[in-house]
């Protein structure tokens, strides 16, 4: 039998490893192994990986969605008919075209995830049909870090860890558990070079706490003064990079007087640091001027994107650090990416062409200034002076407080359809219970996922989306980078899977869109995106990657006019005091703010008086080998982690009279989730607890919905702008509080569970 060898990529996490795939006759992929040839390829990666052995199992898991399906029972009853595509996607078409006709067409929104797949033909689609109701993790994952960034420093900044880099200061992020990257490892291997410090700030004393020379808990959500602490000593000691500060930054002065009552004394009272290490994470930062002066780095993660009201000023200060010590765009320290030569991905979604359209249908408008359209076309007006095109995608998704508020109200106009793509939002969106009562009361919700999720079970349609291996791979990071990467698919989709590209393609064409869909495959479409670059498609499945990368120091670039092209911002100059900010009713320094409260005295009264503790609580700390609500259907993952966490220190636990491997109960207004508890080294006072726990195992529908009710933490958690970030509308996972009592009841899969516990399979929440 004849076999052929085909290049393909693994797509399990964001590094997209280049892979070889045997493939026989009839398509079907016999065998597949790391391809050394191509870009992303590391030995030590996947040496360390535990997922990619599992490619060929998912490829044709018995529990995959291998045909289009349409709901027969009761919403959530898990009663499906298999439908052909053309069934299908006619009579979601011809529903959609009369719900548009009644309410408008912002009655469809899209929900989107992680990014497991290429967005832009969804928000192509969203675009044309006229809707600009996207939820997704625009305001919670990464973004928040993007918009700050930008108006700082007129683009994305990313760390350039490098030999002469004297301290590289790792805020927030565990790539330890998050990344299992080279990135990790070179933090591994920093923490143990005499040359480079380290200094890690996170609330629990992580893995890569573990490497570093200075490790700083703070009390979580107090990051934004414990930036203005580092940047006050800083400015006291004299540490600043005077010239380039003279020369490129703007509102120093502003800054300085901002930060003089930041002293690392009031900063420990907020947030439970010595001022002692303070200072000297500090000088670590800044180094020495003049003899022994280095560039120091800094990384940023989940724990200061995910914390309400104190995001942007947090992302704010951290900008202003990096700026004031001259660490921008300099060997070693940082350098701002450049805009894409290959198609942008506003572009490919026609945004900006619609952007009149949507922006009058916007429903953050005026309630989030910066994350719509507006404040989107404010601040891209100034990247584009220096050719850079602004990702419009997750810096003007919607809110979902909002567009909850539209399908449970009808106001300010009717949200009555939804389209899931690559997302299981009944696990990873906040507040579960208002998302089930939400969806449950659409017209219509089309899910595209590889299974059936909680979500996918409420569904109306569940198209089977193809994987990795079986569609090709574009990944360009929100497109703010001259980077994408990926190859092609190894075989055609199995079954009557389809790629999502070509699922939209069918939906819009369906609608009346086909003149802007000219691209009949995805792989079309790469070459069409890859066309300006001159790299075709073969060289592009040959090398892997399409790179150019950044030179240092872009401000000193002569301009039209022979000066210095300077920075893409109001200014030219780097904005210490934010004009573009300022301009769109936001502060012009960073302010921290209070963190949220999920508990409302009342609560917290009435559980205190049955013996429940009230504490600090943060939320989903990435571990292996799970990945948000997935993998959890891989066997071998669940042995070895078979339990949904929540993790304390010694202290705490003894406090609350609980011990490891007892079950809790955690509760906010919003509902309660069960867990076992673990001990680890962490700040007291403070619980850590799991995200994405489900049971893939159990039926998908009515009562349970594959398990969802019992150990889900965003049972808890709350998306309401009233507590959100005012300019981007940022919720909080993290630096939340929660309720906790131990539990005697097993949880359900426990041995020692009766009929009598079912109600864990349940909902439950107190009315
Ligand atoms: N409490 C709490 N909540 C959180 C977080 C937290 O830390 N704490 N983290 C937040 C963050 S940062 C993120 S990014 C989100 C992640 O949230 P999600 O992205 O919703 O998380 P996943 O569970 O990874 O869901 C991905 C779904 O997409 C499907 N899928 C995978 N690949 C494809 C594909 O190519 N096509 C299609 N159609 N489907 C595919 C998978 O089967 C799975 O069901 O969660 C957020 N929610
Ligand atoms: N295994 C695995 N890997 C993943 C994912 C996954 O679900 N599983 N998800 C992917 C996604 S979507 C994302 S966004 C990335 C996220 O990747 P990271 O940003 O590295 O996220 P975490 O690993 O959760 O690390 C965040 C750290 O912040 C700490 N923290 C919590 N609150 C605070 C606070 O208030 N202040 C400070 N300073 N620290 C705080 C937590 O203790 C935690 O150690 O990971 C990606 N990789
Ligand atoms: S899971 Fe990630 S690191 Fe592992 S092989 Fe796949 S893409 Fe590479
Ligand atoms: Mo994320």
């Amino acid at each position: 039998m004849t076999q052929e060898r085909k290049r393909t990529n693994c797509h399990f996490c964001g590094y997209c490893c280049a892979f070889v795939a045997t493939v026989d006759e009839g398509g079907r992929v016999v065998d597949l192994e790391p391809d050394p040839t191509r870009y992303p390829y590391d030995p030590q990666v996947l040496a360390g990986c535990r997922r990619w052995r599992m490619n060929l199992d998912v490829l044709d898991g018995a529990d995959r969605v291998n045909y289009p399906l349409r709901r027969v029972g009761e919403r959530g009853a898990n009663q499906w008919e298999r439908v052909s595509w053309d069934e299908a996607i006619a009579d979601i078409a011809a529903r959609l075209r009369a719900l548009a006709a009644e309410h408008g067409p912002g009655t469809l929104a899209s929900m989107i995830g992680g990014p497991h797949t290429s967005f832009w033909p969804l928000h192509r689609f969203m675009t044309l049909f006229g809707s600009p109701n996207n939820m997704g993790i625009g305001q919670i994952c990464w973004n928040p870090r993007i918009w700050m960034d930008v108006l700082t420093f007129g683009w994305t900044v990313e760390a350039d860890i490098r030999p002469e880099t004297g301290c590289v200061l790792i805020w927030g992020t565990n790539p330890a558990e998050s990344d299992n990257s080279l990135f990790w490892r070179s933090l591994l291997h920093i923490g143990k070079s005499e040359d480079t410090a380290l200094v890690v700030i996170d609330p629990r004393f992580t893995r890569t706490a573990r490497a570093a020379d200075l490790w700083l808990a703070p009390r979580p959500g107090t990051d934004c003064v414990l930036a203005l602490a580092l940047l006050n000593v800083i400015i006291a000691e004299d540490l600043v990079d005077r010239a380039f500060v003279d020369a490129w930054c703007y509102g120093f002065d502003e800054l300085a007087a901002h930060v003089a009552r930041f002293t690392p004394e009031y900063a420990e009272g907020v947030c439970d640091v010595p001022a002692a290490d303070i200072a000297r994470a500090a000088r670590l930062f800044a180094g020495p001027r003049g003899e022994g002066a280095y560039p120091s780095a800094l990384v940023s993660g989940r724990g200061i994107d995910q914390v309400g009201r104190s995001v942007a000023p947090t992302h704010r200060a951290i900008c202003c650090l990096r700026a004031v010590t001259g660490n921008v765009d300099r060997p070693g320290a940082c350098v701002l990416a450049e805009g894409s030569d290959f198609i942008p991905e506003v572009d490919l979604e026609l945004t900006l062409e619609h952007a009149g359209e949507l922006s009058a249908r916007c429903l953050n408008t005026p309630h989030t200034p910066l994350q719509c359209y507006e404040g989107y076309a404010h601040v891209a007006a100034l990247t584009e002076r220096l050719g850079r095109k602004l990702p419009a995608r997750y810096l003007t998704s919607a809110h979902p407080d909002l567009v909850l508020a539209a399908m449970e109200t009808g106001e300010p106009y009717p949200v009555r359809a939804l389209v899931v793509e690559a997302t299981n939002p009944l696990l990873t969106y906040a507040d579960t219970h208002r998302v089930f009562d939400a969806l449950m009361g659409l017209d219509l919700i089309v899910v595209l996922d590889y299974y059936l999720t909680s979500t996918a079970s409420i569904a109306d349609y569940v198209l089977p989306a193809a994987g990795a291996i079986e569609r090709s791979l574009f990944q360009a990071h929100g497109g703010v980078a001259n980077m994408a990467y990926g190859g092609p698919k190894a075989t055609d989709p199995y079954y009557e899977r389809k790629s999502d590209y070509e699922i939209f393609r069918l939906l819009g064409c369906a609608l009346g869109q086909e003149e802007s869909w000219p691209d009949e495959t995805f792989e079309d479409a790469i070459a069409r995106t890859l066309a300006p670059t001159g790299m075709d498609w073969d060289t592009y499945c040959l090398l892997g990657l399409c790179y150019v990368p950044p030179a240092y120091e872009k401000h000193l670039i002569p301009g039209a006019d022979g000066a210095p092209q300077g920075f893409a911002t109001t200014t030219g100059k780097i904005e210490l005091a934010s004009v573009a900010l300022e301009e769109l009713g936001g502060p012009r320094l960073p302010e921290p703010g209070e963190p949220r409260r999920l508990c409302s005295p009342e609560f917290v009264a009435v559980h205190e008086a049955q013996g429940w503790a009230h504490l600090t609580l943060t939320t989903g700390a990435r571990k292996q080998p799970y990945n948000a609500s997935m993998y959890f259907n891989n066997r071998a993952f669940r042995e070895k982690a078979p339990y949904p966490v929540v993790e304390m220190s010694e202290a705490t636990a003894r406090e609350l009279g609980i011990e490891k491997g007892d079950c809790v109960v955690v509760a906010t207004d919003q509902g309660e989730a069960r867990f076992m508890a673990d001990t680890i080294r962490m700040r007291d006072g403070l619980l850590n607890a799991d995200y994405g726990w489900w049971h893939p195992e159990w039926t998908p529908g009515a009562p349970a919905f594959g398990g969802m009710w019992e150990s889900n933490i965003n049972c808890l958690t709350s998306c309401s702008l009233d507590q959100g970030e005012p300019m981007i509308g940022t919720w909080s996972y993290n630096a939340i509080d929660c309720m906790i009592r131990k539990d005697d009841a097993p949880l359900s899969w426990q041995p020692g569970f009766t009929p009598e516990d079912a109600a864990c399979g349940a909902r439950r929440r107190e009315d």
